[in-house]
């Protein structure tokens, strides 16, 4: 028997990518809300504050903020025993910087946890899920300033006390490690608020804004415990293993290297201090990386409770390899096709053993409990003449990685606590902006121009899921 009693089977999304509501109940603006759509191979614009006429596909998202009732419902059907989502950092704190919450935005958290509840669903909440406040956007430059620190442990300890005896689950910062990929600027607007400034160093830039986050993020962690000992609080990353792209040494040693970038905040967030291989990068190429006396510290006491992560894809490196696939950059480091894998209509590798690879090595290297809280497959939907979905490749993908897990546990010993795929309901796609980019078990009746009545259906997957939760990961 591979999966524990009480295994978090469940599904995962983002406030910003279904509630929409984006100005209802006194909510503020985030970075997300001024994030234009973008399209197959049309890169997603941040523009200053909302424009006219502009396509902003998060502002009605699909709704959830107004339909959430029905939504769970759903879920239950399907017998969710966890739903992941994220609270809405600026529905409490509308700029960010405020010292009296937004009781209303505090309000629509706790009824929605309360539907929840009410179908023994557990909900999992990431505090920062790309949501950061437009107003400290502006204002401090994002993460860039170690004075978000202080916004974030207000934001982090008003709703772990509001929310202390409805939420145990709890993570810090979504896919942290995706602002290390210099080359693609969404990643470092969405997880730090950072617009980078002709001829800065952007390296030197995101790990001072990694910096100032770590120490919030292990902040978090120690609040969140002297609030309620019981709460377990888990760092959240995107995790891609890294493969050598033939037995040169110098392919693997480029894979060990591709992997720092990936690896260094899990490093941070589960050790609680600054691995050897970052502090040499500092010194080499002459970091100031800014730190206060009392950080350390404050990243020794605060080390995470389990490891939270995102897995879609592995990546391949070869050594003089820069300027192949030009589309497939991870980290620093560009990654080549790998001849074994087929990829996703928007080139994400396939790779359901390398989540049995992900899981090995992230045990090994911090003997935590992991949490899968991403997986999926992002696929244009069709309905047929009957009405029906038929997404027989969504199930495919899933199965194949839920029998990784599977071997990953009753065969390497590794402790898995749950597993959230993506977009359980369709959604907005983060990268794209697209409604078409699908990840759901449950359809929703919206297209990339923003028409469609809202409606939700259940795909072919719905019945799939339905009966792999109710046999505990026994029948796939
Ligand atoms: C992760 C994010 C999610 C999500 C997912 C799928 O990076 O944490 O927010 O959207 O990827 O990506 P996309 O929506 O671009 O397909």
């Amino acid at each position: 028997m591979g999966f524990q009693k009480g295994f978090l089977w469940g599904g995962a999304v983002a406030a910003h990518q279904l509630e929409g509501g984006f100005d209802k109940g006194g909510k503020g603006l985030s970075v997300a809300d001024v994030m234009t759509a973008g399209a197959h191979g049309v890169p997603r614009r941040i523009t200053d504050g909302i424009m006219p006429g502009e396509n902003y596909p998060n502002h009605e998202a699909i709704d959830f903020y107004g339909r959430y009732k029905e939504d769970i419902a759903l879920f239950a059907e399907m017998g969710f025993k966890c739903f992941r989502t994220s609270i809405n950092w600026p529905r409490i704190f509308p700029n960010g910087d405020e010292t009296v919450p937004n009781e209303e935005g505090l309000k629509f958290y706790d009824d929605m946890f309360d539907e929840l509840l009410k179908h023994g669903i557990e909900p999992v909440i990431t505090l920062s899920h790309f949501e950061m406040p437009y107003g400290l956007f502006k204002k401090y430059g994002g993460w860039r300033d170690r004075s978000v620190i202080d916004c974030f442990a207000r934001y982090a300890e008003t709703v772990f006390r509001r929310y202390k005896d409805k939420v145990k689950y709890w993570m810090t910062f979504n896919e942290i490690n995706n602002q290390m990929n210099l080359k693609n600027p969404i990643f470092a607007w969405t997880n730090s608020g950072i617009q980078f400034k002709e001829g800065e160093d952007r390296k030197e830039v995101i790990y001072q804004a990694a910096h100032n986050e770590l120490v919030a993020s292990a902040l978090a962690v120690k609040i969140g415990h002297g609030i309620n000992p019981d709460f377990k609080i888990g760092c959240m990353v995107s995790f891609h293993p890294v493969y050598p792209f033939t037995s040169n040494p110098e392919d693997t040693l480029l894979a060990l290297h591709t992997i720092h970038d990936r690896i260094f905040f899990t490093d941070v967030h589960c050790r609680g201090h600054y691995p050897a291989y970052a502090l040499k990068e500092w010194e080499r190429e002459g970091y100031d990386i800014k730190m206060e006396p009392g950080d350390a510290k404050i990243l020794e006491e605060g080390t995470v409770d389990y490891i939270g992560f995102s897995y879609y894809m592995s990546d391949t490196v070869k050594s003089g390899a820069e300027g192949e696939n030009k589309d497939l950059v991870t980290g620093s480091h560009v990654s080549v096709k790998n001849p074994f894998l087929q990829a996703s209509d928007w080139g994400w590798a396939i790779d359901p053993v390398g989540l049995r690879n992900a899981l090995i090595m992230l045990h090994e290297r911090y003997e935590k409990p992991m949490f899968i809280v991403e997986n999926g497959l992002g696929a244009v939907d069709v309905i047929e003449e009957d009405g029906n979905i038929n997404d027989d490749y969504r199930i495919n993908y899933l199965r194949s990685h839920i029998e990784q897990m599977e071997k990953a546990i009753t065969h390497d010993g590794v402790e898995l606590m749950g597993y959230t795929p993506w977009g359980c309901i369709d959604l907005v796609s983060f990268t794209t902006g697209e409604m078409k980019k699908r990840y759901g078990f449950i359809y929703v009746d919206k297209d990339n121009e923003g028409k469609g009545t809202l409606d939700r259906s259940k795909k072919k997957s719905f019945d799939w899921y339905k009966k792999v939760i109710e046999s505990n990961g026994e029948i796939l």
